[in-house]
Parts: structure tokens; C-alpha cells; sequence
């Protein structure tokens, strides 16, 4: 057997190893969702063939022609009882693509189809993509909101880029139709997420209007306003649902990220938070809920995180970040949160809606003060002390 052969053998047969590695939940508790032990995708999901020449004549020692250095922040959806994952691929060349993952059980098991998503390249000045939020639209088209993003050629600043909301839409995750990226009044947009339902008769996104690449300077937080076509897509207004507070979770940036999830008393958001740190920023989970008539109505904001960065999660490229795109609810009402870790891979979160519920409605809200945290903090104790004969 040549070198050749043999080391396409060992590299497609690790391959297959770890896509049928089993998942199992860890054993971590707070009763609120189940981390599970494997990432769901990694750099090591990836087809080898997108990798490698399997031409031996071009590639005697069968290497690796363009690398995948992570597979990360992607968005969900459930369709005919299957899971997919819209994927951020990125390049060893820095550069972001999508990519569709499929499996049977939401935990483990996630197979890349053959090829990765073609978005039409209608936008010449877009340099990357990244961040696919995938809407199942009761207008019957699935949409797909991500961040387009383009040199500003208005800086001097060689690094200086513009975020905008990019469009496209398919009905099969495998043809894609591309709209106009979004206009706002704002001057860049990321984590824009299209709301499932019509509000008032018109499209609705949730977005989170910034000045700066970086930086959301002005913009308030988490906004939400409605757009009259989709193929021509502009909103007006954009109202804040979720406000980026001082000295919390969000008090440097905050932005929309699943799908909002309907359920009985609500709309459940689950949301990323970012402060900043002596080492950098630190990106969390949260959770809020919207009223069901009126998305962009808050109607409960628990204190805190829903998921902080946790052991090997907390390092990567970009460390001390949990991000989340995208999640499933079965028919069993179980959820699976999928969340990226430090931009380096993705994981699985799993609960159900009843207990994103009960920690939504039960937890309390963040008094903003020590003081206030602590007397909070001793009605708990002092009521558990009393059941405890203490
Ligand atoms: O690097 C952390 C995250 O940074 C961005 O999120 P935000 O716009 O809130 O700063 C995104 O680029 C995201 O992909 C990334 O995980």
C-alpha cells in the first residue's frame, strides 16, 4: 500500500470514528438543562474530501490542500423528525462559509452533507459570513438571517469592517434565494433574527443595532421593528426589548440568538450577554421571555446566565465565550440549545420548555445592587433554613 493510501485510510477512518463517537449527558446539575459530554461538531466533522486532493498524482502525500480550523455558531431547525445545523465553517484562511449537518438524535452523530451551502454572491463587497439564524416562517419559506460583513472603505484603519444583516431563503436547506441585506437607520447590525409569526401583518426582526464593528456604543441593547416586504427589506424604528444594563451580563453588548421559541406564556428568547473583563470580553447565554401577542414585550428576565463558559469550553481562539444560534424543540417539547464554544467548536445544551419556563417565571430579576442581590439571596436562605428546622 503506498503513503498515499495509507494515510487516506487512517484519516477517512478517524473521520467515521468520530462521527459515530456516542454522546452522553455529564454530570453536571443545576436543574435547569444538561450539558453533555462531546462537542456535537468540531474541525474533525469535517468531510476529508473537503480537505484534501484525492488525486494521487496531484497529492502524493496525501495532504491537507485547504484546512478547516473551526466549526462553530450555528443555527437549528427540525424538519420531518430530523436535526440540522446550519454550520459556521471557518477556513484556515480566516474566512467563514456554511455548511448543513444532519442527524437523528440532536445529541451526537452530526454527518455534513457532501457539499457545503453555495450562497449566491450578490453582495461584492462582502468579504465573510458568518452566524446563520434559520427562521421557519409561517409564510412557508425557511430564512436565513446571518452577518454580512465588509471592509469599511471609509477608514483608514486596515482592520475597520461594516456588519449587516444578510438574507436568503430555501424551502429545502439545498437551493437558496438571496435578498437585499437589510437596511436599518442604524450603522452596522449583527445577530439579527426574524421572528416566526407576523406581527401586525409584517415581517419582524429582532436586532441589535450598534455604531461600530465592536462596539454597540449607542445601541441600547437587544431591538426589535417590522419590516412591510421582505424582498425589499428595510425597518424603521427599532424599539429595545432587552436593555444592556450596567454592571450585569450585558452591560457591554447583548444580542438576539435562537429563534424565538413559542410556548403557552410566551416567547423564549435565549440570548447571548457580553461584559467586559481584565482578560477580555466574556460572552454568556441568557434567557428572557416576550409576550405572546406582542414579541417585543419583555415579560420576564431571570438574574443572570443561562450558560457561562464551563472547562475546555472557555478556551479557544477566542476564549471565555458561549454563543448561541440556533435551537430545536422536538415533539416532546424537549430543547436542544446548541451553542458555540470560544469560537472553536459547538456543543449541545438539552432541556425542555416546562423548565426554561419555571427558571424564567421562578428566578428572580437582577436587583442591579449587591445589597439588593443579598437580601435576595436571604429570603432564600432564611426560608430553606426554616424548613430545615435551622
Ligand atoms: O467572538 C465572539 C462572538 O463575537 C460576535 O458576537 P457580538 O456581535 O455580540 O460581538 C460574533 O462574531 C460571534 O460570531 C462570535 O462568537
Amino acid at each position: 500500500m503506498s503513503l498515499f493510501t495509507e494515510n487516506m485510510r487512517k484519516v477517512f477512518e478517524k473521520y467515521e470514528e468520530i462521527i459515530a463517537t456516542p454522546n452522553r449527558k455529564t454530570d453536571f446539575y443545576n436543574g435547569i438543562f444538561d450539558r453533555w459530554q462531546n462537542p456535537v461538531l468540531t474541525r474533525d466533522h469535517i468531510p476529508p474530501f473537503w480537505k484534501y486532493d484525492l488525486d494521487e498524482q496531484r497529492n502524493p502525500y496525501f495532504m491537507e490542500r485547504l484546512g478547516v480550523n473551526a466549526v462553530f455558531n450555528s443555527g437549528a431547525i427540525y424538519l420531518n423528525g430530523k436535526y440540522y445545523l446550519l454550520a459556521r465553517v471557518e477556513g484556515n484562511d480566516r474566512k467563514s462559509f456554511f455548511a448543513v449537518a444532519e442527524s437523528s438524535s440532536g445529541t451526537e452523530g452530526f454527518r455534513f452533507w457532501d457539499r457545503p451551502v453555495v450562497l449566491p454572491d450578490t453582495e461584492p463587497q462582502e468579504t465573510n459570513v458568518y452566524d446563520m439564524r434559520l427562521t421557519k416562517h409561517e409564510d412557508g419559506w425557511i430564512y436565513g438571517i446571518f452577518c454580512s460583513e465588509s471592509k469599511d472603505t471609509n477608514s483608514t484603519e486596515l482592520s475597520a469592517a461594516i456588519a449587516a444583516a444578510g438574507i436568503v431563503r430555501t424551502r429545502d436547506l439545498v437551493t437558496w434565494e438571496r435578498l437585499p441585506n437589510l437596511k436599518t437607520r442604524s450603522p452596522q447590525q449583527r445577530n439579527v433574527v426574524l421572528h416566526p409569526e407576523f406581527v401586525n401583518g409584517k415581517y419582524a426582526f429582532f436586532t441589535r443595532p450598534q455604531d461600530d464593528f465592536i462596539n454597540t456604543g449607542s445601541g441600547g441593547g437587544i431591538g426589535f421593528a417590522l419590516c412591510e416586504d421582505i424582498t425589499r427589506p428595510e425597518i424603521g424604528e427599532e424599539i429595545i426589548v432587552s436593555h444592556r444594563k450596567y454592571h450585569t451580563i450585558t452591560e457591554a453588548k447583548n444580542g438576539a440568538g435562537a429563534v424565538p421559541i413559542k410556548t403557552s406564556k410566551g416567547w423564549i428568547h435565549i440570548a447571548h450577554g457580553v461584559r467586559n473583563t481584565a482578560a477580555g470580553l466574556r460572552y454568556v447565554i441568557y434567557l428572557f421571555v416576550t409576550a405572546l401577542n406582542e414579541p417585543y414585550r419583555l415579560i420576564a428576565e431571570p438574574s443572570g446566565f443561562l450558560i457561562a463558559p464551563l472547562g475546555e469550553e472557555r478556551v479557544g481562539d477566542v476564549s471565555n465565550v458561549v454563543f448561541t444560534n440556533g435551537a430545536i424543540v422536538n415533539e416532546q417539547n424537549e430543547v436542544f440549545i446548541y451553542y458555540g464554544s470560544s469560537d472553536t467548536r459547538l456543543h449541545v445544551a438539552t432541556t425542555t420548555v416546562d423548565k426554561l419556563l419555571d427558571h424564567a417565571f421562578n428566578t428572580p430579576p437582577d436587583p442591579l445592587r449587591s445589597a439588593d442581590c443579598v437580601k435576595q439571596r436571604m429570603e432564600l436562605i432564611e426560608r430553606n433554613l426554616k424548613l430545615m428546622n435551622r
